[in-house]
């Protein structure tokens, strides 16, 4: 956690014992008043910023019985992992272009809406490197958790700084590990929400809509789509068919909507293939099981 600016020697120097007896504001390293005091703080001087060694923080403000002033605003936030939606944005790791900290997990996660993909470039890059990356490194997956797809786990000098990235889907996921010895510079990359068109990851929304991309007033011909729908691991999912509209076909050779269970299509149950013939019997529910939280759609058009 960092509370204005990494400055971490520097915490001390507004530290005063006799702020004990008027009014005070005091950080202490952990989540309560035993916790390692980091400084306490009073009179006009802004303190220093602070980066924390763990990811609570105690902080207390205590005022006396007479004389007031304006008091205080302090602005945190993480820096290590964390969730980055903006269009476009730089992700490093902590402390960079200093050496990251010791002994760390940091999870990331690019989310992005419907229909959008994301690109990464690497801008900077030296992780410790070992024999598969056993020590220090920054694993990426296609995907929105530690579960999706991996696209790699990289370690090692700049010379193997990963080449650009691209995900499927509207999410990609990364942990950052460090181990107890040798810190090196981190790595640096921004991120760029790019257009794929139709499909994208749904978690953890209780309801929503998805349909076919739409070119004018028919859907476009060679389009792929695909969406994963990952709702809260006690729940499960029904999906309602709002309109239906596909090539006609007995064997659903030319357009059609695949259904499965669970994560991909390739491991999942299929539940059903759709077309205007198959589908109209079972147009208004698709499918509700119990189990299941993941619901892959296919869709070819
Ligand atoms: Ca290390
Ligand atoms: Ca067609």
């Amino acid at each position: 956690m960092l509370i204005t600016r990494k400055n971490k020697n520097s915490y001390n120097i507004y530290a005063c014992p006799a702020c004990f007896r008027y009014d005070f504001v005091e950080v202490r390293e952990g989540r309560d008043e035993d916790s390692p005091i980091i400084g306490r703080y009073c009179g006009h001087n802004v303190p220093p910023p602070y980066l924390s060694n763990s990811n609570e923080l105690f902080i207390r403000f205590k005022s006396d019985h007479s004389v007031s002033h304006t008091g205080f605003r302090i602005s945190y936030r993480t820096y290590c992992g964390g969730t980055f939606t903006e269009e476009t944005g730089v992700v490093t790791s902590p402390y960079h272009p200093n050496p990251y900290p010791s002994g760390r997990q940091c999870d990331y996660l690019i989310a992005q809406p419907q229909g959008m993909a994301i690109r990464i470039a690497f801008l900077d890059f030296e992780i410790e490197g070992s024999y598969n990356c056993g020590y220090d490194y920054l694993e990426i997956r296609d995907g929105d958790n530690g579960n999706s797809s991996l696209i790699g786990k990289f370690c090692g000098d700049p010379s193997l700084q990963p080449d650009p990235i691209q995900s499927t889907h509207n999410y990609l996921w990364m942990r950052f590990v460090t181990d107890g010895s040798v810190q090196n510079r981190g790595f640096s990359f921004n991120y760029t929400a790019i257009e794929s068109g139709c499909g994208g990851i749904i978690a953890g929304e209780s309801h929503g809509i998805l349909q076919s991309p739409t070119e004018s007033e028919y859907y476009p011909h060679g389009t792929r789509c695909v969406w994963i729908i990952r709702t809260l691991p006690t729940t499960i999912v029904r999906l309602a068919w709002m309109s239906f509209a596909l090539e006609e076909s007995s064997t659903c050779d030319y357009d059609y909507v695949e259904v499965y269970n669970d994560l991909q299509p390739v491991n999942g149950t299929l539940i059903g293939m759709y077309n205007n013939v198959k589908c109209r019997t079972l147009r208004n529910l698709c499918d509700v099981t119990r189990g299941h939280t993941t619901v892959a759609l296919s869709c070819f058009l």
